[in-house]
Parts: C-alpha cells; sequence; structure tokens
C-alpha cells in the first residue's frame, strides 16, 4: 500500500518507450498495487507505470463510478490486437498533464491482448470509456500523451504552462 508520486510533463520519463516485462512475479504485482493505491488517491481512472518513474509496461484501470463497486484492471505488456474503423472523441485529461483537457479522436473499440497478474495471457474488447482509457495508457508506454494527438499550437501552449508552473514550484 503505497502512493507513489506522479511524474508531470516536461518529463524525459515520460517520452521513453518501457520495456516488456519479462516475468510477473512479486514486484510487478506490488508495482500494480501501489499503482492502484496511486491511481485512486489522485483520484483517477487510469495509470500507467511510466508515470510513476518505472519505464516498464505495466498500466491499471478502474473505470468503476462508485468507490464500492471497484473494478481494478492490471495489464502488463497490453497490445492491441483489432480497433473498430469508427472512431469516438472524448475529452481527456491526464495526471501528468494536470488542469488541461482536449479531445482526442482514436478507434471506439478495441481488443487488447495482456498479462494479468498471475502472467496468465487474457484478452478484453474495450469500448466506450474503457477503450479510450487504456488506448491512453498504452499511449504512455510509448511514450505518448494526449497532447501529442492534439495541434502542435495547443500542445505548445500547454507544455510551456506546465514548464512555467514547474519552474515557479523550484523558486518557492
Ligand atoms: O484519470 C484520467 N482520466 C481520463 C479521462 C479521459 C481520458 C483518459 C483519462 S486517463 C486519466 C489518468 C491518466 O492520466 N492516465 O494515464
Ligand atoms: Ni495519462
Amino acid at each position: 500500500m503505497s502512493v507513489l508520486p506522479i511524474l508531470t510533463a516536461p518529463d524525459p520519463i515520460l517520452k521513453t518507450k518501457a520495456k516488456r516485462v519479462e516475468l510477473v512475479d512479486d514486484r510487478i504485482r506490488t508495482l500494480m498495487n501501489d499503482m492502484l493505491d496511486t491511481m485512486y488517491d489522485a483520484p483517477g481512472i487510469g495509470l500507467a507505470a511510466p508515470q510513476v518513474a518505472v519505464s516498464e509496461r505495466v498500466i491499471v484501470m478502474d473505470i468503476g463510478r462508485t468507490e464500492e463497486d471497484r473494478e481494478p484492471l492490471r495489464m502488463v505488456n497490453p497490445e492491441i490486437v483489432w480497433a473498430s474503423d469508427e472512431d469516438n472523441t472524448y475529452e481527456e485529461g491526464c495526471l501528468s498533464v494536470p488542469s488541461h483537457y482536449s479531445d482526442v479522436v482514436r478507434p471506439k473499440s478495441v481488443k487488447v491482448h495482456y498479462l494479468d497478474e498471475t502472467g496468465a495471457a487474457k484478452e478484453v474488447l474495450a469500448e466506450g470509456l474503457l477503450a479510450t482509457v487504456v488506448q491512453h495508457e498504452m499511449d504512455h508506454l510509448d511514450g505518448i500523451l494526449f497532447i501529442d494527438h492534439i495541434s502542435s499550437l495547443k500542445r505548445n501552449m500547454i507544455l510551456r504552462k506546465l514548464l512555467k508552473a514547474k519552474k515557479e514550484a523550484l523558486e518557492s
């Protein structure tokens, strides 16, 4: 049970392609549980390991609406094996891009292959909000943020503001 610090952009770790996990062991299971603690604390509906400074292909999600019916999803080495032709637009945010939101267009549904916390191979058809979130989290594993899907004008404006906020936090 640990809430970990969340990196914010700009940060080189958030731009780095994460490494595949070779073995789903206690270290990975502890990482996933700490990521869930961090995600619920934030609060957020998804979190990727690079956001907590671990450059490995691990993501967690929970799109449950209440604290009572939590349904955590833990995925290791996720891969999209099918994506719908139909797209969907969703206003995205990111714990690593605090206070900024933008419409992002992505496939409406995706089939994702992954390893669960026991190392077993699984497949899930993600639709609706889960489709958006799983693609957002998988982007993090490739060093991609939602702002990389919007216009460079808007992206650079957001990055300038985040950098300024970081500098001011250092000075104070
Ligand atoms: O908590 C989050 N909400 C969210 C809303 C719309 C699209 C994607 C997300 S994921 C985000 C948490 C996060 O930054 N995960 O990487
Ligand atoms: Ni994010």
